[in-house]
């Protein structure tokens, strides 16, 4: 969230005062580390060289038209800007002033953006092509110095048009016109520790699971301890997330993601909304910070937010059960194209508004242009104000974007370069964590982030997140497979799509008030000063949540979990549930929650209930227990109704007798044991005998079964060799055609075995 650099910054910025800017420090609060100003502080210099070149030399013209030349200015503070030579971005709601500057540059309108029309406050923006040949670029450190005093450093350009667009556009500033450059985006990716795999194929990455839930980014405990997953758990256990684990109705959440290269894919959410609509497909056509491979940046980003869950494809992103998607791909990468698009993508009625923005990219401003670069000031301020809660990456150099410039030993009272637009006004700025830790994502380079300076609750990068992310393919369709991919344009749309969650917990939230939940219950104690404070999920989201009542619990306490009963006979069901109404305590379910389904339709409800069937055939009885929380439990049991004449009805133990007491006389190698013969009998409903392997002699000792048996009479050698008394408890069952026990008809006896005098 921007520091301010100089005076006449903060004019232009502070129109877009919010809450959210209350908490920031104003500038130049930290006198301590201001030492005393130069007097004498010389001149920025200016240079041209051919060896310095944009990422790219041209861009995509506007609506079809010529493609664009883009030129790069790099700064003293080693800040590396790209902007297309000849356009500058007006903004005024003046035409009269507009038209004066058109005259003046002999120039030719391009584009007009009626912000207001789409329900943001500020000005229209015009993309004006000027013709620069009449500029002087050597007024440039000059006109610099009318917004930041005693600027200095140098530029060193590709070429002079692009010395001479920034000169222009700073003198028609000072003179009063809100005129700007047209820098253009990078995307925060890198390309390093690329691991590919699959949740089907032996993983080259060995620590990856297919299970979500143990992702150390995503789970609750271990160093990062950021609990989406238990985020998750929580909301559907309040009924805030249906059976299908996916929000409905209000608690859904529309994200917007400002980006390009959107591939359609499984990971995608259901509700998705792309502009243009034929951009599907579109590879973006700005690379990554660190190289190339991130053409389709979109579709990652798009993961890292909201990937679907146990979809067997690809990654899981924090969003996933929320999100309702909105995409704006701008087809160039420039400021100007990118505000357009993104404006032409806001729904019509303000109520269809996102209530997110993310924006992976960012770019980079030397002091020297800072007063002229910065157009996405005023709009990001503007989303906010509109109610837009916008995250932003901190970007990917290992930089501290709130250093001061210095001039030799000197620290002179303004910053060494701005990093945009994770230092603008209105936006979340997300820095990364390294793998599995709370510390900044790798030493000498990786996440950016912001100095801390004593008393500050930070510097400008507000938050931190995962860098590195387990995200599917970026490809439409195919197999899927599972890379670690790294960069604060992953980390950024992963807090965003926990502040999803947030909003999901309580609709009502507003735009600060998600921001405050999101930074208030934000880990902090990272042993590295430079991650003031990393997300926790799981707080963020309880603590709207309040205390959320746990699972409750169901059992059947008879019959046994398959039994077999004869048609025509009765059969009594009992269970009871308990309640968990969250901190630990419990309570018996009532009656009145507790609802008994017969092959899924309802048949009784309470504790217990007894059943007659007058067909055969198998059925699943299941017993439902609802409790406070909004998820219910069940318990079930198989019956199986045979045919009644077949069917045995009864039984009986014949021996041993309860409580019979006998005395080990024999020794084997097991040691000191008796044989003891069981005698039994079952008979069927017709009258005749129930064969001999239907009766099952079950002996156990201290509920471990030690023997079974099977028969009328079978014999089984009982051992004691300890000094005591020992009883075997023994079960006779009387099972049906399919070998399992028919309800009712278990008998039990059991047997004290002494042991050998001593
Ligand atoms: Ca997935
Ligand atoms: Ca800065």
């Amino acid at each position: 969230m921007h520091r301010i650099l100089a005076s006449a910054l903060t004019i232009t910025l502070s129109l877009a005062a919010t809450a959210h800017a209350q908490k920031d420090a104003p500038a130049f609060s930290q006198p301590a580390t201001v030492k005393v100003i130069a007097t004498d502080v010389p001149l920025a210099t200016l240079a041209v060289n051919s060896k310095v070149q944009p990422a790219v030399s041209k861009i995509e013209g506007v609506d079809g038209g010529p493609s664009r030349l883009v030129g790069r200015v790099i700064g003293a503070s080693g800040a590396s800007t790209d902007l297309v030579k000849d356009e500058v971005i007006v903004r005024t709601d003046d035409k009269a002033a507009l038209e004066a500057f058109v005259q003046r540059w002999n120039g030719d309108v391009l584009t007009r953006t009626d912000f207001r029309k789409a329900g943001l406050d500020m000005p229209a923006q015009y993309l004006v092509r000027v013709d620069t040949s009449n500029v002087d670029a050597k007024l440039l450190p000059e006109l610099a110095r009318k917004f930041v005093p005693s600027v200095t450093g140098s530029l060193v350009a590709s070429d002079e048009a692009t010395l001479r667009i920034v000169a222009l556009a700073l003198q028609e500033k000072a003179n009063g016109l809100d005129v700007s450059v047209n820098p253009l985006v990078t995307s925060q990716s890198v390309a390093d520790r690329r691991a590919t795999d699959g949740p089907f194929a032996s993983p080259v990455d060995g620590e990856f699971s297919p299970n979500a839930f143990s992702w150390p980014y995503l789970r609750s405990g271990g160093t990062m301890d950021i609990g989406v997953t238990e985020a998750w758990r929580k909301l559907r256990l309040r009924g805030v997330l249906g059976e299908n684990d996916s929000a409905a109705g209000a608690n859904r959440v529309k994200v917007l993601v400002m980006d390009a290269g959107f591939n359609l894919n499984a990971d995608y959410p259901a509700s998705r909304t792309l502009f243009p609509a034929d951009a599907w497909g579109r590879p973006n056509t700005w690379g990554c910070n660190t190289g190339p491979g991130c053409e389709f940046h979109g579709t990652h980003v798009v993961q890292a937010l909201a990937g679907q869950l146990d979809n067997n494809f690809g990654a899981a992103g924090p969003g996933a059960p929320v999100v309702d998607l909105l995409m704006a791909q701008s087809p160039s990468a420039d400021v100007a194209q990118l505000m357009r698009y993104f404006t032409l993508a806001l729904p019509a009625a303000l109520s269809e508004r996102p209530f997110i923005v993310n924006a992976s990219f960012a770019f980079e401003l030397d002091p020297l242009l800072t007063p002229v670069g910065d157009a996405f000031g005023v709009f990001f301020s503007s989303l906010r104000r509109a109610g837009m809660l916008v995250f932003v990456s901190a970007g990917n150099r290992g930089i501290d974007v709130d250093a001061m410039a210095r001039l030799g030993s000197i620290e002179l009272p303004y910053e060494a370069l701005y990093v945009v637009p994770c230092e603008n006004d209105g936006v979340i700025c997300v820095g990364g964590l390294d793998w599995n830790t709370n510390r900044k994502a790798r030493e000498g380079g990786g996440s950016n982030f912001g100095q801390v300076r004593s008393g500050d609750s930070g510097g400008t990068v507000d938050i931190f997140a995962p860098f590195d992310l387990w995200l599917g393919s970026n490809t439409a369709g195919g197999p899927s497979s599972v890379s670690r991919l790294s960069g604060t344009s992953f980390s950024s749309p992963f807090v965003a799509g926990v502040a999803a969650l947030v909003k999901a917990a309580n609709p009502s939230l507003s735009a600060n008030e998600v921001e405050r939940i999101l930074m208030t219950t934000a880990h902090t104690g990272s042993p590295d000063s430079r991650v003031p404070r990393w997300v926790n999920a799981n707080l963020a989201v309880s603590s709207v949540l309040g205390d959320v009542c746990e699972l409750p619990s169901v059992t059947i306490t008879s019959p046994a979990a398959s039994v077999s009963v004869p048609v025509g006979s009765p059969v009594t069901f009992n269970g009871f549930g308990t309640d968990s109404p969250g901190l630990g305590r419990s309570a018996p379910l009532p009656a009145s929650s507790l609802t008994w389904l017969e092959n899924g339709t309802a048949v009784a409800s309470g504790g217990t209930m007894t059943r007659t069937y007058t067909t055969t055939g198998s059925r699943t009885v299941r017993l439902v227990g609802r409790g406070c929380s909004a998820v219910s439990a069940s318990a079930t049991v198989m019956v199986n109704v045979v045919p009644a004449t077949a069917a045995p009805n009864s039984a009986q133990i014949l021996a041993p007798s309860v409580g019979t007491t006998v005395m080990v006389d024999l020794r084997d190698a097991r040691g000191w044991y008796l044989p003891v013969q069981l005698i039994g009998r079952a008979t069927n409903a017709d009258g005749t005998a129930t064969r001999d392997e239907r009766l099952r002699w079950t002996i156990s000792r201290d509920g471990r079964t030690v023997a079974t048996a099977f028969g009328r009479a079978p014999t089984v050698n009982l051992y004691n060799n300890e000094e005591r008394t020992l009883t075997y408890d023994i079960v006779l069952d009387v099972l049906d055609e399919r070998g399992v026990p028919i309800a009712g008809l278990r008998r039990a006896t059991s047997i004290r075995l002494e042991s050998v005098p001593g």
